[in-house]
């Protein structure tokens, strides 16, 4: 079996998508902690009604980044995880964190990299006036949104978006692809050559509505 920890911010509805999956598709894997660097973040409530390991790093109980990533990564490696993944995580992690889980740490990130890395991205896909948007599912590495890409699902743009609703057209295939990405991740049918990803079962890495 291998073990996941999930982190979270807030909502956690990524990470709900992926315990569903979990549970509901035997996966060879099981969910082995929840954390969060916000206390209030609603996810924890959904994890530990699962009966799932949850816990608290509070960035704003440390004196300076390399401080809460290192309690962070303490939290993290009590549970021994195979992969961590981030899902709607939204702290900038340092280079010593991101080279001790390089290559067994995911993210999804809410545009088609490599347009708008950072945050804000459906404002910024509207202010460009671009017809397609969407999410990226890739590999994390120090530079920030810039790591192997494992997965993409492209929406279009509708005429009358605000950010709010091309958020929720975004959200829906988010839930519907990283569920996918991990399972292959946990399953080993992902291959990372000179930096591009292939999945070994010629499963299309590629979701669009
Ligand atoms: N860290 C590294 N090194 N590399 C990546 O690819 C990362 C990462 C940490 C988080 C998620 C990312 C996203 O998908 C992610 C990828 C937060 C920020 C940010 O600016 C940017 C990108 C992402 C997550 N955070 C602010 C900060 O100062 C805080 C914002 C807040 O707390 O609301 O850390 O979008
Ligand atoms: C998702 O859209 C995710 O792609 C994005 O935030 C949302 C989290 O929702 N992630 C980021 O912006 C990372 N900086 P969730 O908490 O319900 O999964």
């Amino acid at each position: 079996m291998k073990r996941i920890v999930i982190l979270i911010s807030g909502r956690g509805s990524n990470m709900e998508a992926i315990v569903r999956a979990c549970a509901a598709e035997s996966w060879p894997a099981q969910i082995a902690a929840v954390i969060s660097n916000r206390p209030g973040a609603a996810g924890l409530a959904f994890a530990a009604s699962h009966g799932i390991a949850t816990a608290v790093v509070d960035h704003k109980a440390h004196a300076s980044r390399e401080a809460f990533d290192a309690e962070l990564a303490r939290v993290i490696d009590s549970y021994a995880p195979d992969l961590l993944v981030l899902a709607g995580f939204m702290r900038i992690l340092g280079n010593a964190f991101t080279a001790h889980y390089e290559g067994r740490m995911l993210n999804i990130h809410p545009s088609l990299l490599p347009a708008f890395p950072g945050l804000h991205t459906h404002e910024k896909a509207l202010e460009m006036g671009c017809k397609f948007a969407g999410a990226t599912v890739h590999f994390v590495t120090a530079q920030l949104d810039h790591g192997p890409i494992v997965a993409q699902a492209a929406v279009p743009v509708l005429p009358g978006d605000d950010a709010d609703a091309l958020a929720a057209r975004v959200l829906a295939q988010e839930h519907r692809m990283y569920p996918r990405a991990v399972r292959w991740f946990v399953e080993g049918r992902l291959a990372v050559d000179q930096g591009r990803v292939q999945q070994l079962d010629d499963e299309a890495q590629a979701f669009s509505l």
